[in-house]
């Protein structure tokens, strides 16, 4: 396997719900060895974590996150249809139904407060088959379709509900305690997050700056939110960034993590290294610190990982240590439990399941 494609494996999977599915699976021939359960530890993640449950077992699962009660999980799987659907399931992984309508590609899904409906993002209104995947023509980049809107169902799958009709990508919803909502979009020319009620209603643009911002999360609070993003200044970088957003497409090869006030004041820089994707981050229950994926220690590499850090950027600690894709890390709302995706135990190269752990502060 070659070292690009190894790469373009790691960020297909740290992307996940849009990039997954966007590469043929290895064949079976070239599986690497299954590791029996007890080996989903290890080295050096003990420190942190025990009893390491592997979910999921059939195709690509990523961005699986916890119900406010920490009874069920929320995630997309591409096991039964060309490209990802929604599903939820249980803790223990049992009970999964697909909540989504089985047309066009999902991703990112939430629980809102009260565990009776989810939010997710869907292509579905642009034609129910999956959306074209761009060209390598300009190198790796991600789609960021412009027919997702995002939408609200019943946790039974009934009414869906159209929560934006702006023209462009609106994706990436999650949802804080009190319902309010926060996700991405490009309404306004840009990549930028914007918060709204949970029918949709009050929009409120939260960022402005130049550059990719997005993958918004509310501390337990919901008083703080943490992204990842890339302000770029006046420049070579910001004008292939414009073009390529113009195309529908971006290049999510360097990326920081920041937080917020829940109104957009107060923005910080968490992380600081410079290269890398800096990913998927979400607040300890108390607030005091992110859990996130990263590939700064090899940023052309397919090794990502969890690292943990304090919200002023000390403190950084490495969570996870197999040698493939960590990430999409959260907590369960009460600490005791971290859902994450990983690579381990794939039984084809490049799979990516859902696991849950016991989290040991
Ligand atoms: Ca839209
Ligand atoms: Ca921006
Ligand atoms: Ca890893």
């Amino acid at each position: 396997m070659s070292t690009i494609r190894l790469a373009a494996i790691a960020i297909t999977a740290a992307l996940g719900a849009a990039a997954v599915g966007l590469l043929p699976t290895m064949s079976a021939e070239q599986n690497a060895p299954a590791v029996v359960p007890a080996d989903l530890l290890y080295p050096g993640e003990s420190r942190h974590l025990a009893n390491v449950r592997q979910l999921t077992f059939a195709g690509e699962n990523a961005e699986a996150y916890f119900s406010f009660d920490g009874q069920q999980l929320s995630f997309q799987s591409n096991r039964a249809h060309a490209c990802d659907q929604i599903y939820t399931m249980k803790t223990d992984g049992s009970d999964v139904r697909m909540i989504s309508t089985g047309l066009g590609r999902t991703t990112c899904a939430h629980f809102m407060p009260d565990g009776q409906s989810i939010v997710y993002a869907s292509t579905h209104l642009g034609g129910p088959e999956c959306p074209p995947v761009p060209g390598r023509e300009q190198g790796y980049v991600w789609p960021i379709y412009d027919t997702y809107d995002i939408f609200r169902v019943n946790v039974d799958g009934t009414g869906l509900t159209r929560l934006t009709d702006t023209p462009g990508y609106d994706a990436e919803a999650t949802v804080a305690k009190d319902g309010r909502i926060v996700f991405t979009s490009v309404r306004d020319g840009d990549m930028e997050i914007y918060s709204m009620n949970g029918d949709g209603s009050d929009v409120r643009r939260l960022t402005n700056r130049p550059g990719p911002d997005g993958g918004p999360f509310f501390s337990a609070d919901g008083s703080k939110i943490v992204w990842r993003g890339r302000p770029l200044q006046p420049g070579q970088e910001l004008d292939d960034y414009f073009s390529l957003l113009k195309q529908g497409i971006w290049r999510p090869t360097s990326l920081e993590l920041f937080v917020m006030d829940r109104d957009g004041s107060n923005v910080r820089q968490v992380t600081n290294t410079g290269v890398g994707a800096n990913w998927a981050p979400f607040f300890t229950p108390d607030g005091t610190q992110i859990i996130y994926g990263s590939n700064a220690k090899n940023p052309r590499g397919n090794n990502f990982d969890i690292f943990l850090v304090n919200v002023d950027g000390t403190g950084l600690e490495q969570i996870t240590f197999f040698d493939g894709f960590d990430g999409f890390p959260m907590f369960s709302p009460d600490g005791t439990q971290l859902v994450f995706g990983s690579n381990r135990n794939q039984a084809n190269d490049g799979d990516t399941n859902v696991f849950v752990a016991d989290w040991k502060n």
